[in-house]
């Protein structure tokens, strides 16, 4: 993203980084005004609710992380569940 800013949604005392593709759709939707995106992540679909800062699996509400957009060069675990290092 063009400012330095990234997605990021929570792990095990961390934050992950969204891939690319999911990153740019949080983005546009964000920068639109829309209060939520529809995400398709490795075949599941998610709901980002921008007012709860929240990632839920649709079928499933109770899988829930946070999410929050924050400059890319905040410590995180990695990018989409591939580690850094
Ligand atoms: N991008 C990629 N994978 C995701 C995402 C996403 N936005 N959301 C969920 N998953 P749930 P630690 C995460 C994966 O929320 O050790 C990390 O990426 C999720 O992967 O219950 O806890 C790591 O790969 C999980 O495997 O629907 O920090 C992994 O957890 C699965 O979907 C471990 O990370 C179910 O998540």
């Amino acid at each position: 993203l063009e400012d330095g800013y990234q997605w990021f949604y929570e792990g095990r005392s961390g934050w992950w980084q969204y891939d690319e593709r999911t990153s740019r759709e949080l983005e546009l939707a964000f920068k639109n005004g829309q209060r939520t995106c529809e995400l398709l992540i490795v075949g599941q679909l998610y709901i980002a609710d921008f007012d709860a800062m929240l990632q839920l699996r649709r079928n499933d509400m109770s899988r829930r992380r946070r999410i929050k957009r924050d400059l890319a060069s905040i410590p995180k675990k990695g990018v989409a569940g591939l580690r850094l290092e």
